[in-house]
């Protein structure tokens, strides 16, 4: 083997082991950007969980109980009694002063606040409604009660909207909104519509 050969086959190792060593660097890159996709993937999963929260808010310092009822483009209907439908799940049902008190490990915490919440966990398109149903009224005057409708992905607020309340056994509409197939609210109107008669006759006799 004369010098310059041997220098050629040197220069080629040379070369076939940065060669080597780029795409070793370069696997090892795939694999971190993989990792960091997954781990996004999860990110997103976590936010996917609610795609709509609806809460109704009344005065702390009332004994009243109002409830939210919803129905989904299936004519699933969610309200206290039936707290888990379709996507829809009622997290809270707030009556009045009865549930403010929560037991914990810490002792029995207040929760001051009168607050109803549903979730929307997932899209399926077409109208919802959102009504306002006075379960249970002890005070006398007309009362507030405030209902906002919550976008998560992307945030924003689709109603927000007071009424006051009058007699127990009133049943608002608060907002038929309906979602496309993309999660877009396209049309909000508040046509009246009771869905505790639409649950009573959808109910079996
Ligand atoms: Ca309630
Ligand atoms: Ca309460």
């Amino acid at each position: 083997m004369n010098r310059s050969h041997y220098s050629n086959t040197t220069t080629f190792l040379d070369l076939l082991f940065n060669m080597l060593l780029a795409f070793v660097a370069l696997f090892v890159l795939s694999f971190a950007m993989i990792a960091v996709e997954k781990k996004n993937e999860k990110t997103e999963d976590v936010k996917a969980k609610a795609e709509f929260i609806i809460t109704a808010t009344w005065p702390n310092d009332l004994d009243d109980d109002y409830d939210l009822w919803v129905s989904d483009p299936d004519g699933n209907i969610v309200f206290y009694s039936r707290r888990e439908e379709g996507l829809m799940h009622l997290e809270r049902d707030d009556t009045g002063m009865v549930n403010d008190y929560i037991m914990t490990s810490e002792g029995i915490v207040k929760f001051h606040d009168n607050v109803e919440t549903v979730s929307i966990r997932g899209i399926i398109p077409g109208e919802y409604i959102v009504n306002i149903h006075a379960y249970r009224k002890k005070s006398g005057p007309p009362i507030p009660v405030t209902v906002k409708i919550d976008k998560i992905n992307p945030m924003s607020t689709v109603v927000l909207k007071t009424i006051q309340v009058s007699t127990q056994g009133q049943e608002t509409t608060i907002s038929r909104f309906t979602i496309n197939a993309a999660g877009k609210v396209q049309g909000v109107t508040d046509l009246p519509k009771s869905l505790l008669e639409t649950a009573e006759e959808g109910a079996p006799r």
